[in-house]
């Protein structure tokens, strides 16, 4: 069952896709784990578009893809809404990099806990990060990066909060697929996560939340 998903989004089949979703949720499977089923499609689009067997088409096909099964799953995944927020998020894909289903996905799970998001969208010049930072005064910043090219938008965003004396106020977070220790170390970031809910925990943890 399980493969069946990440198959029939691999294999770019958009009306199985939904139907499957839609189908699991409504039986009360865990939307989180519907949810790394079609990321794991995704994860094979991705692998297939790097051997030369998919096109750009194809990468965009399944972008919208996942986005109808986000579309199914957001209902289910911000079922538990507390009322009074628990801290701010400003979260971003910086300049650069215009993937943003991971960031939309951390957004959505981020406010289910009770967390106030800020998201700026992405290809998002560093200073409009610093002039959110300034303006809503989060807890935590999150950057979302999934191509390399991003690596200097990052470290340029986070020099400039550094410079502007605001870096000690929040925890920087970096996640998507490139993130990883060296980038964390790189950017200076306080954490570095490939799994949104990993990212939650870490919010929750750091403002005395389970
Ligand atoms: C869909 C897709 C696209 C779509 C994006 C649509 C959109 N609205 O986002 C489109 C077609 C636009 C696209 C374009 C391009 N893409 Co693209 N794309 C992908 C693909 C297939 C899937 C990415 C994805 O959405 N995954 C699903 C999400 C849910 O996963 P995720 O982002 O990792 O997010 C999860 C976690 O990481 C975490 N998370 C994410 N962000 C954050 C942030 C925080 C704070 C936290 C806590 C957690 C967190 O939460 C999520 C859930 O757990 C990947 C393949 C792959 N293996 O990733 C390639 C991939 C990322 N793309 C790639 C490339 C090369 C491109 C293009 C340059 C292609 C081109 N020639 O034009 C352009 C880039 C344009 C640009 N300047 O950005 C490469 C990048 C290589 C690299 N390392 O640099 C990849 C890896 C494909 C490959 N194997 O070659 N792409």
């Amino acid at each position: 069952m399980a493969e069946d998903l990440s198959m029939a989004i691999a294999q770019l089949k958009r009306d199985e896709v939904a139907d499957a979703v839609e189908t699991r949720a409504q039986k009360g499977e865990d939307p989180l784990l519907i949810l790394k089923e079609c990321r794991r499609g995704m994860t094979i689009v991705g692998d297939r578009f790097q051997k030369g067997e998919y096109f750009l088409a194809e990468l965009m096909l399944s972008a919208e893809i996942f986005k109808g099964a986000i579309a199914i799953l957001e209902p289910y995944l911000a079922e538990s809404r507390p009322s009074k927020p628990l801290g701010k998020v400003v979260l971003a894909t910086l300049k650069g990099d215009i993937h943003d289903l991971g960031k939309n996905i951390v957004a959505t799970l981020l406010e289910a806990q009770g967390f106030e998001v800020h998201d700026l969208g992405v290809d998002v010049p560093p200073s409009l990060v610093v002039e959110k930072v300034k303006e809503v005064k989060p807890e935590f910043v999150g950057f979302s990066a999934l191509i390399t090219t991003v690596f200097a938008s990052m470290k340029e965003a986070a020099d400039m909060l550094e410079e502007a004396g605001l870096r000690s106020q929040f925890k920087l977070m970096v996640g998507g697929g490139i993130a990883n220790a060296m980038v964390k170390e790189y950017i200076n970031a306080d954490f570095h996560t490939t799994d949104a809910m990993e990212g939650v925990a870490y919010c929750m943890k750091s403002t005395g939340g389970k």
